[in-house]
């Protein structure tokens, strides 16, 4: 069934909004949900009823692609977990990210260090993943050692625990290489991930409004306007949006475009980032990154982080990605523990000896403060 959010005819949307109508329906009885095909019954199961209203209201011209949550800014500051004096986040750190959504530049590697690796990832991106068989930029940690040994730099995990609490897992990673003359990243967000596979979620938080995901984005290349570094949209963590269908943007091939007010993008802001830092953001603050109109790639990795206490693809043999392509198996995939104790369990995890490759030389990192 082809599910993949674009704006239809009239005539399309109408039974759209039967079978929608009906599964909400179908939901709110109790219904058996067996019965349902694999798209429908995620749908029952995923959708809560602003999802089923947004979309029935607006006959199909506006959606949620994930589930919506509001933000709220904790009555009391503070860090929730203690770090080494080095990797302190200052109260006014931790308030600027709670109050826009995303914090950085920091340091963690050196330009040299980012210079060699970078040859690493440019030839791991044009062989087939051991994970899952094709060639695709997510998850290349599971087979370089390297990768593994910078995405645990304690400048990276300290900081992340100061906001998420002490246990932390990384569920996926990505490299992002923007070739001379690449387009925009459209403006984004995301939350449970839903949109990726049809409506399923990859990530099950306990409490949705939490925040319960960061992504760690690190540049390699030296990253500022002309060739597309970060932009974000402070503060625009405090909701999920809707989408609107149509319009001329376009996230890897998707037909629709994120809503936001004219105000929220007149404060956007452009972050640019040098070889070896990154940034620290939740997936719910709008951003994506500009045009690159150089003559040079821009290379960057990142990686998603989570507490212990968040499920991940649980019970799923693989996912589909709406926007990367291809069928993601998940026999060989599994989450990896960052820092502290996995007390719950709760996942598939790949052990730090299988990640490491027993043995495999990994230099040993600098701190940095
Ligand atoms: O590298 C980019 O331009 C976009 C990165 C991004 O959207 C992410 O890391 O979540
Ligand atoms: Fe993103």
């Amino acid at each position: 069934m082809n599910m993949k959010p674009k704006l239809r005819p009239m005539w399309q949307r109408l039974p759209i909004m039967g079978g929608l109508a009906g599964l909400c329906a179908w939901k709110a009885l109790g219904l058996p949900r067996g019965v349902l095909p694999r798209d429908f019954k995620s749908i029952v199961r995923n959708w809560d009823y602003e999802m089923f209203s947004m979309i029935l209201k607006s006959r199909v011209l506006k959606a949620f692609i994930d589930q919506p949550c509001y933000f709220q800014m904790p009555k009391h500051i503070e860090p929730k977990a203690e770090v080494a004096p080095e990797y302190r986040l200052s109260h006014d750190q931790l308030k600027s990210f709670y109050t826009n959504g995303y914090l950085g530049p920091f340091d963690a590697f050196t330009p040299e260090q980012m210079l060699s690796f970078k040859q690493d990832l440019l030839a791991i991106e044009n062989t087939n993943s051991e994970t899952y068989g094709f060639k695709t930029p997510r998850d290349r940690h599971f087979e370089m050692p390297r990768m593994w040994n910078y995405l645990k730099h304690p400048a990276i995990t300290e900081r992340c625990a100061q906001i998420l609490g002490p246990d932390l897992l990384t569920w996926r990673s990505q490299i992002f290489y923007k070739g001379p003359g690449s387009p925009t990243i459209q403006w984004h967000q995301a939350s449970t991930f839903m949109v990726e596979d049809y409506q399923d979620p990859a990530i099950f938080p306990p409490n949705l409004s939490d925040i319960f995901q960061l992504t760690v984005w690190v540049a390699v290349d030296n990253t500022h306007h002309d060739n597309g570094c970060l932009r974000f949209m402070p503060g625009t963590h405090n909701s999920i949006r809707p989408i609107k269908f149509g319009g001329n943007e376009g996230f890897y091939e998707a037909d629709f475009s994120l809503e936001y007010t004219p105000e929220e993008e007149a404060r956007s802001v452009e972050v640019p980032v040098k070889p070896g830092q990154f940034m620290i953001f939740t997936e719910r603050c709008i951003h994506g990154s500009g045009p690159n109109t150089t003559d040079k790639h821009r290379l960057a990795f990142n990686m998603r982080v989570i507490p212990t206490s968040v499920p991940v693809y649980t019970d799923k043999k693989y996912y589909r990605s709406v926007y990367n392509g291809g069928k993601y198996h998940l026999d060989k995939w599994g989450v990896a523990l960052l820092r502290g104790e996995d007390n719950y369990r709760l996942s598939r995890t790949i052990p730090a000896h299988e990640l490491e490759r027993d043995g495999a030389v990994t230099e040993v990192l600098r701190p940095a403060a």
